[in-house]
């Protein structure tokens, strides 16, 4: 068995340029894990606080103060490690250390023992014997939080390739229709840069249905079948619209307000016009009973909770309850450690909920959650579509693909 021999954390940049850290755990003084801690743009209300006070040096100082804790363990036993973590910080947040420090440490310490044990992570996380990829779902085009003004209010639309047999193709037909979009976009509007959101997708001066619009064409242009071959998926990120005060959803750069009733005919729209097979917080993050109208009303469709769910056990049995969704996404750094993104995966499985592994729109070259999205048997991974840190977890996808011990796709 291996044993932790050190722990070091050090203040790097993750894409968008801003401050985060990475954590190196190293077992056998030479089997090195490391991993660097990303963030999102649109965050959930009740996530886990990436740092205290917003400051990264802070979980780095606790981190050094509490190193010793750490040292000794084996680093496969993620739940030790977890309980070791909750001695120094038990806040249900992580406000203390910082989720960060809970992600990156954990996850490190299951990237050391897989070196040390020349196991895949994969492998280390799950003893399925029936453990198939995920389809990758990539961002085509992007608004929101994630792109500037002149961009759709929407965040994110997403392609992914329901009909591919393997797991390259897969990623070939993202590719393809994003090269085509951009195609369409430059003919569109000569004044087009190519400017991209955060996570790859074009960035176009465009209306929500517009851009719906192009993404279709796209499709179609390259001779798929909506919903055959691929499937369109929105990122509504509702809750960047969802003004409590008026009640209502503000769509700024449409130039719209929705009722919540509104809201719910928008969002049914757009899922039977452009037969979305995915739709993610399509309400706000605390509308639980609209989010069960469309579960409802569209038992075929992926209706995801992101900042619904944030990847939080007890907000997820909550929603079992009133079947608020039919899916979820699954962020380790919302959660905090790895493990509790893990109890809270055997939840969403238990209860049918299918599972979408997510990437943040600030990320780093990592690609562990590659390997967390198949131990998980994740319907989908959720990674973006062009840039360093986005390709680095596809290609890892292909790299897992030489063990035999994966065959084929997951069924969707
Ligand atoms: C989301 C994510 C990833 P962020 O909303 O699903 O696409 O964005 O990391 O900004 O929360
Ligand atoms: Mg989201």
């Amino acid at each position: 068995m291996a044993r932790i021999t050190s722990i070091r954390g050090r203040l790097l940049y993750n894409s968008r340029g801003n401050k985060t850290i990475e954590i190196d755990v190293i077992s056998d003084h030479k089997c090195l894990g490391r991993v660097c801690a990303p963030s999102g743009a649109s965050v959930g209300k009740h996530e886990a606080t990436s740092f205290p006070e917003n400051k990264p040096e802070k979980s780095l100082e606790i981190l050094r103060q509490n190193e010793k804790k750490f040292v000794g363990l084996d680093p496969s036993n993620l739940k030790l490690i977890h309980e070791n973590l909750r001695t120094i910080d038990s806040t249900t947040n992580y406000s203390k250390i910082g989720g960060s420090v809970a992600f990156a440490l954990t996850i490190a310490s299951i990237d050391s023992a897989s070196k040390s044990l020349e196991v895949p992570i994969f492998k280390l996380l799950s003893t399925d014997s029936n453990l198939r990829f995920p389809f990758p779902l990539g961002n085509i085009l992007g608004g929101g939080a994630h792109a500037g003004p002149g961009t759709p209010d929407i965040q994110e639309i997403l392609v992914c390739a329901i009909g591919s047999k393997t797991i390259r193709d897969s990623i070939e037909v993202n590719f393809a229709v994003h090269k085509e979009l951009g195609k369409i976009l430059a003919k569109r509007d000569p004044g087009f840069t190519n400017g991209r959101g955060d996570e790859g997708g074009w960035a176009p001066k465009l209306k929500n249905d517009e851009a719906l619009e192009v993404c279709a064409r796209a499709c179609e242009q390259l001779g798929f079948t909506l919903g055959k071959e691929v499937s369109l998926g929105v990122d509504f990120a509702s809750s960047t619209q969802w003004n409590e005060k008026k009640n209502k959803y503000v769509y700024e750069r449409a130039g719209f307000e929705n009722s919540l009733e509104e809201q719910i005919e928008f969002v049914s729209s757009i899922i039977k016009e452009y037969k979305l097979a995915y739709a993610e917080d399509a309400v706000h993050e605390e509308a639980f009973d609209e989010m069960s109208i469309l579960t409802k009303k569209f038992p075929n469709v992926l209706i995801t909770g992101d900042d619904l769910l944030v990847t939080n056990k007890e907000i997820l049995k909550r929603a079992e309850k009133i079947k608020a969704c039919n899916a979820t996404i699954l962020k380790v750094n919302q959660a905090g450690s790895l493990y509790d993104a893990l109890e809270f995966a055997k939840e969403a499985t238990k209860n049918n909920i299918k599972i979408i592994t997510s990437h943040r729109s600030g990320e780093s070259v990592d690609s562990h959650i590659s390997h967390i999205g198949i131990a998980t048997k994740s319907k989908m991974l959720k990674v973006g579509i062009v840039g360093g840190e986005r390709i680095a977890k596809l290609n890892e996808l292909l790299r897992i693909s030489e063990y035999d011990l994966i065959r084929g796709m997951v069924e969707i």
